[in-house]
């Protein structure tokens, strides 16, 4: 809404800037909570950026090419929210920026990805902001080698502040972008010397521009409330053949009448008294929300400044050869024969029963797929041999070209697992990584946003138990499969065999909204599923693998490369007269999904109820029940080969048969 009283002279840049700190100022006090400081110290920087460099079209917030803006400093939200709302972002109304932090208001906390068109990432957990806008670079690079500049050349800008640049994530993404020549990247740094304890200095003595020049960027300071000079800076950071950084000379609470310059802005409302002195020195007359005619006409003119530029893509899109792989690639959907070759192979696999490690039988899998879907692209974090990730002949994904499918990501799994997260927002690729299901934890805090964010990223988690051996505990997950499993909208594979690694990389890929985690085994392990089916069953979740020979008495769970026990015990059993089925559990959130009926069918209550994994006993009472028994671990795991491990921790076929004896 405008205010008719407003004088009609054109609004200047400081003034479409103040309307940024002014909208920041009054959001934060009427929720009450939130961070003004930010967004007022750098609203003279984004008001450049935006007015004068960012390529977006307010009214298409899906456009392909536009340029991505990642605000990694995501406390800062009422920017993104007030640079929305100011330029015609639809769905940013005045009400939205009004209910700032509300329960259903799309103006959360921190920018959530999924709720406001025109925010590319969720960025609360500092530093990931800016790790993930890597993959949103690596992806526009690639793409653009696959289709063209004609319809793929746009640019990554990010704000990050002193705390994303604090935080170890920081070190892996710079690396990245400074050995893969990331030059459409470019970092403006909020460097007001400030963190909600105080001084930077307080606990940081880097020299974050050496830091970054070391990595391989080219490096630029600025004034940041200088719009002239921010302007000549952004211009030669597009200029530039590496990643760039800005450091952003700036205040915290810019514009405060008497905290500018102070921590105490960088969380708090800053209150009535303030906010009406520091209306008063910008000669700010309007109402909280309410925009000057002038500066609101500016803004939304700039919001429009893209319609030219977006038409223009169009036409060039409605014109090439590549429009539809191109259209179809960037919704996420696959290629119509995506899984044809992958189910040939299933169907050859129920005969030939390979006995192989479920790593090897995921490596099969992308043997099947990568040459089916061309937008997956994968990598390793220095483990490549040891992960089968890699499909033979694929090129290296590098600069200049850019063109290849498999990413070096070096030993940085955090870093890897968020740019991931920024490859599959950015769209038009599927991403893929992998590392030691032990170092899930490393990367752990990407995972988690995969999943809050609800996108398709893979991680292929080999040496999945104490079954890796002489590496020892360090490397032996114990609690890595409860944990992952921990985490809500997460699909955690665990494949007892070939057939099960396959469909459930199907899964994976074909599931858009959810991440999936393959966890797989180092060792061999027999093929258990020998019976060809019709239907996926690993998208079940749990299903019976083995029948009862007559009315069951026993029903045994297993995952992984402990189901081939359950079904030596199983052997056992029966020959001894006791009736028992075996169920595979390969991915817990899935059975969930299953209605009650088939649940119950597959838990079988009124059994003796027995589970086995190589792994702490947490979540599998939801199978086993109070009187059920659990074959597993219950502390760290050791060095040693492999099958003396399982033989010293008791997890074994007459483990299990012992278990259901002295509960029959
Ligand atoms: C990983 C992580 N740790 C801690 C926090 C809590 N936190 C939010 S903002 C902030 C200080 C950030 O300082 P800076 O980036 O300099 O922001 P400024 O105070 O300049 O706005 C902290 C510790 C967080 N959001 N993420
Ligand atoms: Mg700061």
């Amino acid at each position: 809404m405008t205010d008719s009283k407003t004088a009609s002279a054109k609004a200047t840049p400081k003034q479409m800037a103040d309307a940024i700190r002014v909208l920041a100022m009054d959001g934060v006090e009427k929720a009450r909570s939130g961070h003004p400081g930010m967004p007022m110290g750098m609203a003279d920087v984004a008001t450049v950026l935006f007015s004068k460099f960012l390529k977006f079209d307010a009214s298409r917030p899906d456009w392909a090419d536009r340029d991505r803006f990642i605000l990694s400093a995501g406390h800062g939200s009422m920017l993104i929210y007030a640079l929305l709302h100011l330029t015609g972002y639809k769905a940013a109304t005045r009400e939205e920026l009004s209910n700032f932090r509300q329960w259903g208001s799309k103006t959360a906390g921190h920018p959530e990805y999924g709720h406001m068109p025109g925010v590319e990432v969720t960025t609360g957990p500092l530093g990931q902001g800016l790790a993930t806008s890597i993959g949103f670079a690596m992806a526009e690079r690639h793409l653009a080698a696959k289709y063209g500049k004609d319809l793929v050349d746009h640019r990554t800008w990010v704000v990050a502040g002193d705390g994303c640049l604090m935080e170890g994530v920081s070190q892996e993404a710079i690396a990245l972008a400074g050995r893969y020549k990331l030059n459409r990247l470019t970092v403006l740094w909020d460097d007001n010397e400030i963190t909600i304890d105080g001084k930077v200095s307080l606990s940081d003595a880097t020299d974050q521009k050496a830091r970054f020049k070391a990595a391989g960027w080219a490096v630029k300071a600025v004034d940041g409330h200088d719009m002239k000079a921010i302007k000549s800076a952004l211009q030669w950071a597009t200029k530039q053949d590496k990643p760039t950084l800005l450091a952003c000379k700036t205040k915290i609470g810019k514009g405060a009448a008497t905290m500018e310059g102070s921590h105490k802005t960088h969380g708090a409302a800053l209150g009535a008294a303030e906010i009406a002195a520091t209306r008063l020195g910008l000669a700010w007359e309007h109402e909280p929300f309410d925009l000057p005619e002038n500066v609101d006409k500016a803004w939304k003119k700039v919001g429009r400044q893209g319609v030219k530029a977006r038409k223009a893509w169009e036409a060039r899109l409605a014109a090439s050869s590549q429009a539809a792989d191109f259209t179809r690639a960037m919704k996420g959907d696959l290629p119509e024969s995506a899984f044809d070759a992958l189910n040939a192979t299933i169907a050859e696999l129920v005969e030939t029963k390979p006995a192989q490690a479920t790593r090897q039988s995921s490596g099969a899998a992308l043997d099947q797929l990568f040459g089916a879907i061309p937008e997956l692209i994968g990598g390793s974090a220095d483990l490549t041999g040891s992960n089968n990730t890699f499909v033979a002949g694929t090129p290296i994904f590098d600069a200049p070209t850019y063109e290849g499918r498999y990413i070096n990501w070096g030993i940085r799994e955090f870093g890897m697992s968020a740019a991931m997260n920024g490859l599959a927002l950015h769209g038009g690729v599927i991403p893929y990584g992998g590392t030691f299901m032990v170092f899930s934890d490393y990367s752990r805090p990407a995972i988690r946003l995969s999943a809050l964010m609800g996108i398709r990223a893979i991680q292929v988690l080999t040496h999945d138990s104490i079954g890796l051996g002489e590496d020892g505990p360090t490397h032996q997950p114990v609690e890595h499969l409860a944990a992952l499993r921990a985490i809500p909208n997460l699909m955690v594979f665990r494949p007892a065999d070939t057939v099960e690694a396959m469909e459930a990389w199907q899964i994976a890929l074909s599931t858009r909204t959810t991440p999936s985690t393959m966890c797989l085994s180092r060792q061999k392990t027999p093929a258990v599923r020998t019976v060809a089916s019709s239907e996926n069953l690993t998208a079940r979740g749990a299903y019976e693998i083995k029948a009862a020979s007559g009315e069951a008495k026993v029903t045994l769970f297993g995952t992984g490369t402990e189901l081939a026990l359950a079904l030596a015990a199983a052997e056992t059993l029966e020959a001894e007269g006791v009736p028992t089925r075996v169920v595979s559990v390969p991915c817990f959130s899935l059975f969930e999904q299953q209605d009650a009926a088939y649940q119950a069918s597959v838990i079988g209550r009124g059994t003796v109820r027995v589970a086995v994994e190589a792994a702490i006993k947490q979540g599998w009472e939801r199978f086993i029940g109070e009187d059920g028994a659990f074959v597993g671990m219950t502390g760290f795991g050791a060095s040693a080969p492999a099958e003396v491990l399982y033989e010293k921790f008791g997890i074994a076929a007459e483990a299990i048969v012992a278990a259901v004896k002295a509960r029959l």
